[in-house]
């Protein structure tokens, strides 16, 4: 990984967006019937689990105009407590969502900067995933190179780099890989992107492709979340020296095509990094 002076360490805040009624017609790529008060319940603990790792949990009221209002994460690049990137998502219908959340984030990041420069560009927090120093960003059918660019000139002054990788088939970057620890994530067997990584040094721990939901975890410091649904990198996680992993039921987000990373926007301590 990028050398960094920068600590790791947990959020210190994370925004957390509950699950309004109309996520029964969110985007997602199966027909699948979806239940919201399911899904609400399982955003609910998931803020409860957060705030039981000592992350201060800031929550925005949700938007029945918007149907994928609760994955924050895309709205938003925090990348660090001094500065935030407001978003423009690839979908349409998603980009209401960036104005309440710009609010939001006023009271937890200094300064924030939009992507107004360029209009042709898109970008998904889903797609950024940060290494130490170092952006990784996927180039989906969400995020293009114009909404890349955007985020290299918002992070240079950081002196943070951000560095393209093509996504495939997985909806977002972090779909198909994650950081569980400074210099570790996990990769979806198969997934793209195994190169780059390995290019930065970063050890990956490889996801069968049977359980697709093992590859979005959440690195707390040394606590990882991990789905339910993916139980054998569970139990692998466990087995690395100094990480706590706990698991949630996310199931009925991961109907939506969410994860656990895109349930929330987080800030890092100041002067630190987080996942
Ligand atoms: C969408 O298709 O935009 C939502 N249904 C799912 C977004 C998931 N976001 C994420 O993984 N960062």
């Amino acid at each position: 990984m990028t050398p960094t002076s920068r600590p790791f360490a947990a959020p210190a805040r994370a925004l957390v967006r509950a699950v309004p009624e109309s996520y029964a017609r969110c985007l997602r790529r199966e027909r699948v019937e979806v239940d919201p008060a399911r899904a609400r319940a399982q955003v609910e603990e998931y803020a409860r689990v957060l705030a039981s790792c000592g992350v201060v949990v800031d929550r925005l009221p949700t938007d029945e105009a918007c149907p994928d209002a609760c994955f924050v994460e895309d709205a938003a690049v925090v990348l660090d407590a001094s500065l935030a990137l407001l978003t423009r998502p690839g979908a349409p219908s998603r980009r209401p969502e960036v104005p309440p959340v710009a609010a939001a984030l006023r009271g937890l990041v200094t300064r924030q900067v939009g992507m107004d420069d360029d209009p042709s560009a898109t970008l998904d927090g889903g797609d950024v995933l940060r290494l130490g120093d170092t952006f990784l960003v996927g180039l989906s059918e969400r995020t293009n190179q114009a909404g890349v660019d955007a985020l290299a000139r918002a992070a240079r002054p950081l002196g943070l780099t951000v560095q393209a990788v093509p996504v495939g088939d997985g909806l977002h970057l972090k779909s198909v890989m994650t950081l569980v620890a400074p210099g570790c994530a996990v990769l979806l067997e198969g997934a793209p992107g195994h190169d780059a990584l390995r290019a930065l040094d970063v050890r990956c721990l490889l996801v069968d492709e049977d359980e697709p939901s093992g590859a979005n975890v959440l690195a707390l410091g040394t606590v990882v979340l991990v789905s339910s649904a993916a139980p054998r990198t569970a139990a692998r996680l466990a087995r690395e020296p100094g990480l706590e992993v706990r698991m949630i039921d996310v199931s009925e987000l991961h109907k939506g095509d969410g994860a656990l990373t895109c349930l929330s926007l987080r800030v890092p301590p100041p002067g630190a990094w987080c996942a």
